[in-house]
């Protein structure tokens, strides 16, 4: 999708700092940290949101999670703990219209979230 900013991070006409890359998935520091991990990652493919899987996309979030499994072993916090927070629609806080899972970790976190 022309207007969409991870779309733009995906095929670089916008900078990130890449943590993982393979032919369908991307992750890349978040701009606006909440820990001091915190990773976005996201399907190369513009889906817009969770509700946007279904049976053509959803390998895409086995894929993902695979990525997931590889980032928290290279970034050391595979044993102390992360968290995987996808946020969908208005009331869910997506405020990029891209299928998206933040990776959280680094410190103790907070439970529940606001
Ligand atoms: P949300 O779940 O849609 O609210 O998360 C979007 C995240 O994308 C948010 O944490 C932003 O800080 C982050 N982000 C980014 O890393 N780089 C960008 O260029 C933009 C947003 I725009």
């Amino acid at each position: 999708m022309s207007d969409c900013i991870f779309c733009k991070i995906v095929n670089g006409e916008i900078p990130s700092k890449k943590v993982y890359e393979d032919e369908n998935v991307l992750a890349f520091y978040d701009i606006s940290p909440e820990a001091p991990v915190h990773v976005v990652v996201i399907p190369k493919q513009h889906i817009q949101s969770v509700n946007d899987l279904n049976e053509e996309n959803l390998e895409i979030v086995s894929q993902i999670f695979k990525a997931i499994n590889k980032i928290v072993i290279e970034l050391g916090i595979a044993d102390s703990g992360y968290r995987i927070v996808n946020n969908c629609g208005k009331d869910g806080g997506q405020t990029v219209n891209h299928l998206h899972f933040h990776l959280l970790g680094g410190r103790s976190l907070n439970w529940p979230p606001g």
